[in-house]
């Protein structure tokens, strides 16, 4: 069955623990394959008007796998990945500049000895040309 979550502000607002500002939108979840891979894929919907996609990951759970955030939006891709799990840093933010609409965010861990659901974080927004936040809508559309 498919999630979807259309975050408001006061959803954003009761998210907030994880981050300074009040606007952010986060994705808190955990991959519900044990073994060493998988993907977990969600739609992002950015409204008209928006400039670029901002996103970073963190993953919480300690052990030797990597989670990694990629983001594909027409013939582009980006990514970035934590590299200290369980430490209190996010990895790299990436600005993903390709306009409104939909972008296709993979999230996932790779590494031969780290078994286990990992937990992360994914912070992402879509903002406008001048960092203003704009409309951020999740679906996802994979969970391994
Ligand atoms: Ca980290």
């Amino acid at each position: 069955m498919k999630l979807i979550r259309k975050l408001t502000l006061p959803a954003i607002a009761a998210l907030a623990v994880y981050t300074n500002s009040s606007l952010a939108h986060d994705i808190t979840s955990n991959f519900s394959n044990p073994g060493r891979f998988a993907t977990d894929y969600w739609l992002i919907t950015c409204e008209a008007g928006t400039n670029h996609l901002f996103f970073r990951v963190k993953d919480f759970t300690p052990n030797t796998s990597r989670v990694s955030a990629m983001v594909v939006k027409g013939t582009r891709v980006v990514f970035t990945t934590d590299l200290v799990d369980s430490d209190a840093l996010l990895s790299t933010r990436r600005l993903f500049a390709q306009g409104s609409g939909g972008y296709h965010l993979f999230v996932f861990k790779s590494n031969g000895n780290g078994l286990g659901n990992d937990e992360y974080l994914v912070q992402a927004h879509c903002e406008n040309a001048v960092g203003d936040h704009m409309e951020t809508e999740y679906t996802l559309r994979q969970d391994q």
